[in-house]
């Protein structure tokens, strides 16, 4: 943690012209007045964007391809809201538009947005400084007559909302207005500009977010793991890793890394951050000095503690956490408990935050048990490393997977799990990279495929097959094999937006369609 390796890979010549005005931009009563905003996005973070700007009196161009309903109906709450212009469309996604006549001074850009978008790339070309909402959130925080909240970040490519909630519980057990904000869900504009202002954030932040901040300085932070995701977005892995590192710029009194995990440790030595701060480590066994870790069925603690060379203090038990408690689930705790700890929260404190802690719908919820049969519903695992920690967790498995892939690799997965996999059913428009991995490592796996759109002799799509119907057969496929003592998991190493609307549609599918066949199956036994 020298501060001469300061690492800032994402730094573009834009972000190095910043101008003097956008230093002294550091609360809410700077000089924000007739500030040149172009704000990239009109859903939640560009709502929340240019309302925040537009009440701190700068003037705002939005721009969004999205023309449907919610775009123009948003738009249309900005307009009122002050806003001065929103573009929608083909006109909104292509030029960088000038701000009552003149370049934007400045470009808030929502995360869905990659670097070398069109419009990013111009602002970058012409030299203008681009933040994203995380930025514009610390340099609005501080603010006349209201507390001003600690942060606590968490990234990581797996475990982010897991950790990130389970922060928010232990600082509530302590008594403290604290609330879970940023990649969560709840935009960290939104929860900063809260009238009674918190005592303390668990800010989730994304690769994409951290990619666009440069001023954070949280009291703790952890980058939870590192592995292969949204390749795309960021170009290469590199790149991806690179800005995930940055979310232990700054820090204050400890920057968290996973013990198991050699990459966390290399991006905090390789960090800049402020005096004092420590490294303190998380592991699922036994923990070293300085580290929070676990012994015998105890979270316990050995670094915030003044007799850590030879002791440790007893956090909670593991099973304070959920009765089903899968490995990479006691690691979040742990990171989360480091995290409060460096912030000064005791040992209850600590207890009780995980007792309250409910694992979140949509990641290894069991969803039923009938015929001695479980049925899983992982639809969170969206990329390799999730599914894996998932599958690792039962057997014999039948394993519904697929959708869009995002370009990475399938091999590792399938190699690590192939002796687990009763069959595998497939959703998803296109899982060929997958379907490619099973024939390598699993070729004795029966596979099933499900969901292709049937098509007519000129290759025209007769039926195209939607969500939910390709979620009832790959259930009903799955129902038709398995047998008492098998798990169903759907955990599809893969993103839905090909079929679902989201993770979340994607597992609330699952649910129905087993909960339905379940049903259907009762009344045929009644019937019978
Ligand atoms: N848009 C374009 N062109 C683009 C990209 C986006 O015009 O190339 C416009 C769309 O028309 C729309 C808006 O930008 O108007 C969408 O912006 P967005 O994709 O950044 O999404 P938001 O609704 O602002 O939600 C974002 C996060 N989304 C992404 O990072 C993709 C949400 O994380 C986050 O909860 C929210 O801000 C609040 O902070 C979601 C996510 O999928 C859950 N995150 C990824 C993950 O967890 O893996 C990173």
């Amino acid at each position: 943690m020298d501060r001469s390796t300061v690492t800032d890979t994402a730094s573009t010549p834009a972000n190095h012209a910043v101008s003097g005005r956008l230093d002294g931009l550091t609360r809410w009563e700077a000089d924000w007045a007739g500030l040149r905003v172009v704000v990239t996005g009109i859903t939640k973070t560009g709502f929340s964007a240019a309302d925040t700007l537009a009440e701190l009196g700068a003037r705002v161009v939005v721009v969004a391809a999205s023309d449907d309903d919610a775009a123009r109906h948003a738009a249309d709450t900005l307009k009122m809201v002050g806003v001065h212009e929103v573009i929608l469309g083909e006109a909104g996604s292509t030029v960088l538009p000038l701000v009552d006549g003149e370049p934007a001074e400045l470009v808030v850009t929502s995360p869905g947005y990659k670097p070398s978008h069109p419009l990013l790339a111009a602002a970058a070309h012409a030299g203008i400084p681009i933040w994203g909402d995380v930025e514009l959130a610390w340099r609005v925080r501080i603010r006349e007559g209201r507390r001003t909240a600690e942060w606590i970040t968490i990234t990581g490519t797996n475990g982010k909302t897991t950790t990130t909630t389970m922060v928010e519980h232990m600082l509530q057990a302590a008594g403290l207005r604290a609330i879970a904000a940023g990649n969560i869900g709840t935009p960290i504009l939104d929860a900063v500009r809260d009238p009674d202002g918190w005592d303390a954030l668990a800010v989730e932040l994304s690769s994409f977010q951290l990619h666009w901040t440069r001023s954070l300085e949280p009291v703790s932070s952890v980058c939870l793991n590192l592995a292969e995701d949204h390749v795309d977005w960021h170009g290469s892995f590199e790149a991806y890793a690179a800005d995930k590192a940055k979310v232990y710029a700054n820090t204050k009194v400890a920057c968290v890394y996973n013990a198991e995990q050699i990459e966390t440790e290399r991006m905090v030595e390789g960090a800049d951050v402020r005096e004092g701060c420590r490294a303190v480590g998380f592991t699922t066994g036994m923990p070293a000095i300085s580290m929070v870790g676990v012994v015998e069925g105890l979270i316990v603690d050995r670094a915030f503690i003044a007799e850590r060379k030879d002791s440790a203090v007893e956090l909670a038990h593991v099973s304070d956490i959920a009765e089903l408690v899968p490995r990479h689930l006691v690691a979040n705790a742990a990171a989360a408990a480091a995290l409060v700890r460096a912030y000064g929260l005791t040992p209850e404190n600590v207890r009780d935050g995980l007792r309250a802690f409910e694992s979140s719908e949509h990641r290894i919820q069991p969803v039923a048990t009938s015929g001695g049969i479980l049925w899983v519903n992982d639809s969170k695992a969206t990329n390799p490393h999730a599914a894996s920690a998932s599958l690792a967790a039962f057997k014999p498995v039948i394993w519904i997977a697929g959708g869009l892939s995002k370009g990475v690799e399938y091999d590792e997965l399938v190699r690590t799990h192939a002796g687990r996999l009763k069959a595998v059913v497939l959703i998803g428009e296109d899982s060929s990279a997958l379907a490619g991995a099973l024939s390598r490592h699993a070729p004795d796996v029966p596979v099933i495929e499900t969901g292709r759109a049937q098509t007519d002799k000129e290759g025209m799509v007769e039926t195209p097959i939607f969500g939910d119907v390709v979620m009832a057969q790959a259930v009903a496929a799955a129902a038709a094999l398995a047998a008492d003592g098998d798990t169903v998991l759907m955990a599809p190493a893969s993103a839905s937006m090909d079929q679902f609307s989201s993770y979340a549609h994607r597992g609330q599918a699952f649910i129905d369609a087993v909960r339905e066949l379940l049903e259907r199956r009762a009344s045929a036994n009644k019937e019978s």
